[in-house]
C-alpha cells in the first residue's frame, strides 16, 4: 500500500498507487495560456498567475520520467486551422474579450493547432513516448481518445497538473471523476487567471469528503515517485 499526503483524505483512497496504474497529466502548458503574446496575455490577465505552475511541474516531471512504466500525458487546447471544430459561441466570446480564437496575434493565430502560441512551452516539452492529447474544448475527454488510452493502459489513478485550475484542469478532473478515475490535483502545479478563482477551485475539490478527488502538492508526489523509482 502506498499513499500520498493530501486533503481531505490520503490519496489514492485504496492505497493502490503503482507506476502501471497511474498517469501524470499536464494540462495545456502552452504559450497561449502562460506566455507573452499568447491568448491569456491578449485578454489582459497577469500571466505570472499561470506561470507559477511551471517550476513545480518541471521538478515533478523530472521525477516522473525516472519511474519506469508511469504514464505521462500532455494536453493542448486548440482548433483546426479551418476552425471547423470551433463552436461559434466560443469564437464570439473570445472576440468580445479582445483575443479572438483564430485571429492573428504576436505568437501566430490564437489557439490554432500548429501555431507557435498553441504549442507546449519549451521548459515542459513532451519527450518521445509521452502521450499528447489535442483537444478542442476545456475537458480532456471531450472529442478525444483519452479515455480509450487510459483504459487500454489500465490506468486507475490520475495526478492532475497544469492550467488553468478553474477551467481546463477542473473540467478534466470532473470528467475523470465521473468516469471512476481516482484523481488528485496539485495546488502548486496549477494556476488560474485569477488567484481567488484558483483558491476556490482547489477548495471545491475538498468538499463533501473529496467530491472530485483530493488535493496535494508537488513535494508530496515527488516523494512517492522517488519510492516508485526505487531511489
Ligand atoms: C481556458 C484552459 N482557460 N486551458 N483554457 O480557456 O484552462
Amino acid at each position: 500500500m502506498m499513499y500520498i499526503n493530501s486533503e481531505p483524505y490520503k490519496w489514492p483512497y485504496n492505497g493502490d498507487l503503482r507506476a502501471d496504474n497511474t498517469a501524470l497529466m499536464i494540462i495545456d502548458m502552452q504559450t497561449d495560456f502562460c506566455g507573452e503574446g499568447g491568448y491569456v496575455d491578449a485578454m489582459g490577465y497577469d500571466i505570472s498567475l499561470t506561470r507559477r505552475a511551471i517550476e513545480p511541474i518541471k521538478r515533478l516531471l523530472a521525477a516522473a520520467r525516472k519511474v519506469e512504466g508511469l504514464t505521462i500525458i500532455h494536453t493542448r487546447e486548440g482548433h483546426r486551422p479551418d476552425l471547423s471544430d470551433l463552436p461559434e459561441n466560443k469564437r464570439w466570446r473570445s472576440a468580445q474579450i479582445g483575443a479572438e480564437i483564430g485571429a492573428k496575434g504576436p505568437k501566430g493565430r490564437i489557439l490554432v493547432r500548429g501555431e507557435e502560441g498553441w504549442d507546449i512551452i519549451p521548459e515542459l516539452y513532451p519527450k518521445e513516448g509521452e502521450i499528447i492529447i489535442d483537444k478542442p474544448g476545456k475537458g480532456s475527454f471531450c472529442a478525444t481518445d483519452l479515455e480509450l488510452i487510459l483504459r487500454q493502459k489500465g490506468i486507475e489513478n490520475i495526478i492532475l497538473t497544469g492550467i488553468t485550475t478553474d477551467v481546463c484542469v477542473h473540467t478534466t478532473m470532473r470528467e475523470a471523476n465521473d468516469r471512476g478515475f481516482e484523481c488528485v490535483i496539485l495546488e502548486d502545479c496549477t494556476g488560474a487567471t485569477d488567484f481567488g478563482n484558483h483558491q476556490a477551485a482547489i477548495k471545491m475539490v475538498t468538499m463533501q469528503g473529496g467530491v472530485f478527488g483530493a488535493v496535494s502538492d508537488s513535494a508530496s508526489v515527488i516523494e512517492a515517485l522517488e519510492k516508485l523509482a526505487g531511489e
